[in-house]
């Protein structure tokens, strides 16, 4: 019989418990030259944190441990507004602000979101891959921040609420709905007679679940990763804003790389980009059913009503004035005659 001693035990303990954690630490250079932070607003299993680790884990590969990024995801270094101020400084290198947040340093950056604009994938992405997106990046560029060529998708914005459905403009009327940090969505709720309050995405679970407000627009992958469900009954498909996210750097940190690091970095974010852009559109194909079997009920509004009291209010006109014809021309080079 062998002996069992309270103190073998406890060695072998901790021996077994050392092997499990080296072997579960990512292979990482203690030594990197360039040690980077990126910091974004969404759970680890939205497509946007899956394909950044991946671009980072061949970054490390590729730059042989030169390049090595660590991502803190979920608001975990702060909201957004607190993420933009980061990486400005410095604090952090990367950050990945929806377009919708990113305007609040660069104004044009919103155009993507005008309300009803785009009807569909093949007109954001011409838009966003073409002039309109270098209008955009080139504007960025002016705030000492490097905007990445591929924009990630967030997605077309739809409507939840924990009151009714909303299945035509009137049904929004008063309605106490939380928008992201942008004049842009207050400017349009406020037009469309709705009662917006902007929170950053960090408040919007609690908010919801207090009741501070009613209801919240957002794509249906982050309603689905960020279990919004739990806290709203009806979730309305109004495809009102198309929204993407920016994959930016701090200017100074990015001149900082050496060409051949920029092109390994650059490579592996933008095609990243565009895979998860891939994993955006074969969610869209599931994501409804998926909600309605968590107890969401969802109807699927037409665009008429919303769009001819945006008229009305003259939301067109006052962000066409906003945003100056040059990108006002450029968004209708793609979508038509808005305003
Ligand atoms: O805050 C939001 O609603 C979100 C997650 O969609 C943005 O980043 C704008």
């Amino acid at each position: 019989m062998i002996q069992v001693t309270r103190r073998s035990v406890l060695r072998t303990l901790s021996a077994v418990s050392a092997a499990g954690v080296a072997s579960a630490l990512p292979v990482r250079a203690q030594t990197a030259e360039f040690q980077m932070k990126y910091g974004n607003n969404l759970p680890v299993t939205h497509p946007l944190n899956v394909r950044a680790q991946e671009a980072v884990d061949r970054i490390l590969k590729e730059s042989k441990g030169r390049v090595d990024i660590k991502i803190f995801p979920n608001n975990q270094l702060g909201g957004d507004t607190d993420m933009l101020s980061q990486v400005r400084s410095g604090g952090i290198d990367f950050f990945t602000p929806s377009a919708l947040v990113i305007a609040t340093l660069v104004p044009v950056a919103a155009i993507n979101a005008v309300g009803f604009a785009f009807s569909d994938y093949n007109q954001v992405w011409s838009a966003m891959d073409g002039p309109l997106g270098a209008h955009v990046r080139a504007a960025i560029g002016k705030s000492r921040l490097y905007a990445f060529d591929k924009m990630w998708d967030n997605g077309f914005r739809q409507t939840t609420s924990s009151k009714a459905p909303v299945a035509s403009a009137k049904d929004l009327d008063g309605l106490k709905i939380r928008v992201p940090v942008s004049p842009l969505s207050i400017s349009m709720f406020k037009g469309l007679g709705a009662s917006p309050a902007s929170l950053q995405f960090s408040e919007v679970y609690s908010s919801l679940q207090t009741k501070i407000v009613d209801a919240q627009e957002n794509p249906l992958p982050i309603i689905q990763v960020a279990k919004l469900y739990e806290v709203q009954k009806y979730c309305s498909l109004t495809n009102h804003i198309w929204d993407g996210y920016w994959f930016i750097a701090n200017g100074r940190r990015w001149e900082s790389l050496p060409a051949d690091l920029k092109t390994i970095v650059a490579t592996a974010i933008n095609e990243a980009g565009l895979q998860q852009r891939e994993d955006i559109k074969k969610l869209n194909e599931s994501v409804v059913g998926d909600l309605q079997s968590k107890g969401l009920a969802i109807n699927r509004p037409a665009a008429d009503t919303f769009r001819a009291k945006l008229r009305e209010a003259g939301f067109y006109g006052e962000w066409k004035g906003r945003f100056g014809d040059e990108a006002w021309g450029l968004l209708e080079q793609t979508v038509g005659k808005l305003a």
